[in-house]
């Protein structure tokens, strides 16, 4: 069993999730992981099967705690599996080895987002304007970035209705000294000629190359495609969801209606979907920390790069 403390100590980290106090696959897998790290650093369990029995009541309270976050699960489950496989049986050091695996994970997604940010930086152009939608914390570090090296660019950002992640995005902008212009989501055909190029995030990325981001990416997509404008998404590798190769769908999380109105009209209908599916056809490319590569070689470049996602469950 938790100890009284620890229990909360997961529990706080998954409802600060939930309640989008921390927001971005990025920000809630570190948050997890790190919460995972700081309960097996307080375990009272007596052997490692109580251990392991602790660490997977963690799993299943952060793994609820937002539907659509396949980094988070590939980073938890990466960890469990490490101890599971560890020869060690005392607590204390299979405590070590969740620590030594939780730092790992996380410098090599510090060491991605760099990367992602050298490769992406390229491509934002002196003098150009660049669309994003919602809150990406990989494309505003590569945003800041480009800025970084010298660049003069625009930055045109969305809302990102019902809960306006697009004004986290505008502030990190203008603190970086960009010229900032925030926009309704539905202005973006409005606005679409005159970017020069879309810069997303991702949270879920399947075995088809599609890609799941904040609800509105898709219609980007479409607008982005039909004024011909390049279509970028910017993601670290470890969003894969590996239950996409054996026939699941990602699944979508539905939020409260209340995000959308508070006070409705008695019978009204509101539906909030937080995902929506962003198809490879409209992608002109993935910027992850193995390059620019196309969706369609997703599945083949997980194999190389990270087979181990195929082997945690
Ligand atoms: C955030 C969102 C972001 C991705 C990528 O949605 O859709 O584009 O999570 O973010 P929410 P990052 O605000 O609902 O979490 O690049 O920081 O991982």
């Amino acid at each position: 069993m938790w100890d009284a403390s620890l229990h909360e100590s997961v529990l706080d980290a998954a409802d600060r999730i939930r309640r989008l106090e921390v927001q971005g696959a990025r920000n809630v897998a570190i948050t997890a992981i790190k919460a995972i790290e700081a309960a097996a650093k307080k375990s009272k369990a007596k052997g490692k099967e109580a251990f392991l029995n602790e660490l997977s009541d963690a799993k299943t309270v952060l793994f609820a705690s937002r539907e659509t976050e396949p980094l988070m699960r590939n980073a938890i489950r990466h960890v469990i599996h490490a101890v599971e496989k560890s020869d060690e049986e005392s607590v204390r050091e299979l405590v070590d080895v969740v620590s030594q695996v939780s730092s790992q994970f996380l410098e090599d997604l510090e060491r991605s987002k760099e990367k992602i940010a050298a490769v992406g930086s390229k491509r934002i152009l002196n003098h150009s304007r660049v669309l994003t939608h919602c809150h990406s914390s990989t494309v505003t570090n590569m945003l800041r970035k480009a800025k970084d090296e010298g660049k003069s660019f625009e930055v045109v950002c969305t809302e990102s209705r019902p809960v306006f992640q697009g004004r986290i995005t505008a502030k990190e902008m203008l603190d970086a000294g960009i010229r900032t212009t925030l926009i309704v989501d539905s202005a973006v055909r409005y606005f679409m000629n005159e970017v020069d190029l879309v810069v997303v995030g991702a949270d879920a990325i399947t075995s088809e190359g599609n890609v799941i981001n904040k609800i509105g990416t898709s219609m980007v997509a479409l607008a982005a495609k039909e004024a011909r404008t390049p279509f970028y998404v910017v993601s670290e590798l470890l969003k894969f969801d590996p239950v996409t190769i054996h026939g699941d769908y990602e699944r979508i999380e539905e939020r409260s209606p209340k995000e959308v109105w508070t006070d409705p009209p008695a019978g009204l209908i509101i539906r909030n979907p937080a995902f929506d599916v962003t198809r490879r056809e409209f992608i002109h490319g993935i910027i992850c920390e193995e390059g620019i590569i196309s969706p369609h070689s997703i599945s083949e470049l997980i194999n190389r790069k990270y087979s181990w996602i195929f082997k945690v469950t």
